[in-house]
């Protein structure tokens, strides 16, 4: 590792401790150095407050020594007037000698701009440092600046034979308690969560965060015509919900009802959820609508759990091709997760 990844490696450890307080801006981390010694240290900390670069260079004690120091920051120093003043405007005032970034901001407000008033300066300017695992830490950030979407992850369990249920919806259980904890936790982790009609109406599913610690992610339920029993916990108003359809617009506290007259296809439904900024989407299924996702392309990512039970006969699992980024085992059950490329 050379000393510049090393010291990228530190801002984009300090960047993540904004995560879960800074979405839907990016994790951001910045680190100061002066003579091989680390001068200051900030971080993107909360929505709508300061950026990591301001944090960074309040935290120096000897401003004077800045013009002769390098500043490491994981994401391309902001030029906009946003909710604060732009950072890369801030390097050029305190004289920095030097600026290593990590990736490049695709944000179009940004986009080269921050590194262009660096180097307008005369500041030396290095970029790409670390840049995979900047990207990798905000794949939801660049995901939905990028591809105007959220980012979808696609989660399902199936049998050791490959079904997702039986044909008769019976036995929702197929992963252990274990597993099924880690989904609380990764429900916590996303704006929303989606399910498609068959699941909501045979499962009834809550869709909330109950075995973990978090806040919990707006309900999406697919509903064509609306056929489903307002009985259902979807419907109890106890987080946000939307319930796409074809039939009605209709919004009450915490329910809203959205018509989409375009088509009812996967396209549609993420073209909306990016309208309402929702940066990160979780799919629960069932295996129709994991699929449709699937034959669209437009997924990033896939954690399959396989337990140890065997149906025989049933709704088979989706069929995945992607890239394997890791294999695990949780008390028996097996977690594989695939990344789409
Ligand atoms: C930086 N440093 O630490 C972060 C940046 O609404 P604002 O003013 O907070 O601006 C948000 C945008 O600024 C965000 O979409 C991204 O492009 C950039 N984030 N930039 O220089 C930071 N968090
Ligand atoms: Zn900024």
């Amino acid at each position: 590792m050379t000393k510049d990844e090393l010291y990228m490696w530190r801002a984009i450890e300090l960047a993540e401790l904004g995560r879960g307080h800074v979405s839907p801006n990016p994790m951001v981390g910045c680190v100061i150095v002066h003579h091989d010694i680390i001068i200051g240290e900030g971080y993107h900390q909360l929505y709508g407050g300061p950026h990591a670069e301001p944090n960074a260079i309040n935290s120096v004690e000897d401003q004077n020594v800045l013009s002769e120091a390098t500043v490491f920051v994981s994401l391309e120093p902001c030029a906009h007037w946003g909710k604060t003043p732009p950072c890369a405007n801030l390097l050029v005032e305190k004289k920095v000698r030097r600026v290593v970034i990590g990736a490049v901001d695709s944000n179009p407000l940004v986009g080269g701009k921050g590194i262009q008033i660096l180097k307008d300066a005369g500041i030396e300017v290095v970029t790409g440092i670390l840049e995979n695992k900047v990207r990798d830490q905000n794949k939801r950030f660049f995901t939905f600046i990028e591809k105007k979407r959220p980012y979808v992850i696609l989660k399902w369990a199936q049998t050791q034979d490959g079904y997702v249920a039986r044909e008769n919806f019976d036995s929702k259980w197929i992963s252990n308690s274990y597993s099924r904890q880690l989904v609380h936790k990764w429900r916590s982790e996303e704006d929303a969560i989606l399910v498609g009609t068959s699941t909501a109406s045979y499962d009834n599913p809550q869709l909330n965060v109950r075995e973990w610690e978090g806040r919990n992610p707006v309900r999406i339920v697919l509903d064509r015509n609306l056929t489903l029993e307002k009985g259902l916990y979807l419907f109890d108003q106890s987080q946000p919900t939307i319930c796409f359809n074809q039939v009605k617009s209709e919004k009450s506290e915490n329910l809203e009802f959205v018509q989409l007259s375009r088509g009812f296809g996967v396209e549609e439904v993420l073209e909306d959820l990016y309208q309402r900024k929702i940066q990160s989407l979780i799919v629960e299924g069932g295996a129709q609508v994991l699929k449709s996702f699937i034959e669209k392309e437009l997924w990033d990512e896939a954690r399959v759990f396989t337990g140890q039970v065997q149906f025989g006969t049933g709704i088979s699992a989706p069929l995945i091709k992607g890239k394997l980024i890791s294999e695990s085992e949780i008390m028996g059950d097996k977690l594989v997760v695939w990344e789409n490329h």
